[in-house]
């Protein structure tokens, strides 16, 4: 089902059903290359999401601050390249949000541990706001909250589950959102975690 949820906002329920197996194995191999770590805000805080990245630039933080980067810190080498199925599935789903040739440069991946939460932000650390971001969740369901332009508009609540897809671009693009903390339970595929994708177009 496709729901627009605000002006350039589609939830895509059920969207990555078909590319399930495929993606898993993909994701699996990228985190044996950039395995999921905790990274540090410039505030000096642990994120309780473990992050990864695969593409040509990854999202990083640390106490210096939040930049795109070529080069996985931990290890030195380049970021995993975006898999040709994760690619698919990213232009795709822009193409159902109205959004043709979308070729995303950084796929940003979070890991949700029950309890794991993402604070009320907005993604601003992008050169394009023209372009969409695309998120698929898999495993655990989470509640995402859905903000306005400002920090004080009160989010609406969305509840994420495996397989959903959802395109952000136009107004929505730069709306404040988060999650909520992960509630605990066993997902059949993934067991005790939800994994969240994001494809960016940074430059
Ligand atoms: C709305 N991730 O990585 S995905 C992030 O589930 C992030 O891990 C969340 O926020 C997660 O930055 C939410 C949905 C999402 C992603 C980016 C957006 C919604 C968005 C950018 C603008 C507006
Ligand atoms: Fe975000």
């Amino acid at each position: 089902t496709r729901e627009t949820i605000a002006e350039g906002a589609v939830l895509l329920r059920g969207f990555a059903w078909p590319f399930e197996a495929e993606l898993i194995s993909a994701l699996r191999a990228i985190v044996k290359q950039a395995p999921f770590r905790h990274l540090i805000t410039p505030g000096g805080h642990r994120m309780s999401v473990a992050m990864t990245n695969s593409g040509s630039l990854g999202w990083v933080s640390d106490p210096s601050g939040y930049r795109y980067d070529p080069i996985d810190p931990d290890s030195g080498n380049p970021w995993p390249p975006l898999p040709d199925v994760l690619c698919k599935l990213a232009a795709s789903a822009a193409e159902q949000g109205g959004f043709n040739g979308f070729a995303p440069e950084a796929c940003l991946i979070n890991r949700y541990v029950p309890g794991a939460k993402l604070s009320l932000h907005q993604d601003k650390d992008e050169l394009d706001y023209a372009a969409p971001i695309v998120s698929v969740s898999l495993g655990l369901p989470a509640i995402f909250l859905f903000g306005g332009l400002k920090r004080s508009d009160t989010p609406r609540r969305y509840r994420l589950e495996h397989g959903d897809v959802a395109v952000w671009g136009g107004p929505s693009r730069l709306f404040y959102h988060g999650i909520a903390p992960l509630a605990d339970g066993e997902h059949g595929v993934l067991g005790r975690q939800r994994i969240n994708l994001t494809f960016r177009k940074v430059r």
